[in-house]
């Protein structure tokens, strides 16, 4: 678990540098490093029922490695009430949640086709 650290670090001064390097080679855009890397760090999941007057959502979500989870259906809460709306479920979604004392909150999400 703690050899997991040092690995994270590296992979991302690489990708830094790489950035660094790419913006000097030329001047055409080239694609941001930070989309696959929040990508990496988003859970898949499936709304199971949302409660719109708790900010609550259960989700049948699949690994999560930033909070060393297996697949399980469980409850979150979400930063932001607003984000219950336009949520059902049954909807495929892509999240990250962090832990806060015994809450798990959900502090992005997107649905998914
Ligand atoms: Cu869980």
């Amino acid at each position: 678990m703690k050899s997991l650290l040092p690995a994270l670090t590296a992979a991302g001064l690489t990708l830094l540098a790489g950035a660094t390097l790419a913006q000097h080679s030329h001047g055409s855009p080239t694609p941001p490093p930070v989309a696959s890397q929040a990508r990496a760090e988003m859970a898949d999941g499936e709304v199971r029922r949302v409660d719109k007057a708790k900010g609550t959502v259960l989700i049948r979500h699949g690994e999560i490695k930033s909070l060393n989870m297996g697949p399980m259906t469980m409850a979150f809460r979400l930063q932001d009430p607003k984000m219950a709306e336009g949520l059902n479920p049954g909807d495929k979604i892509r999240f990250t949640a962090i832990q806060k004392g015994d809450d798990l909150i959900v502090t992005n999400l997107l649905k998914v086709q």
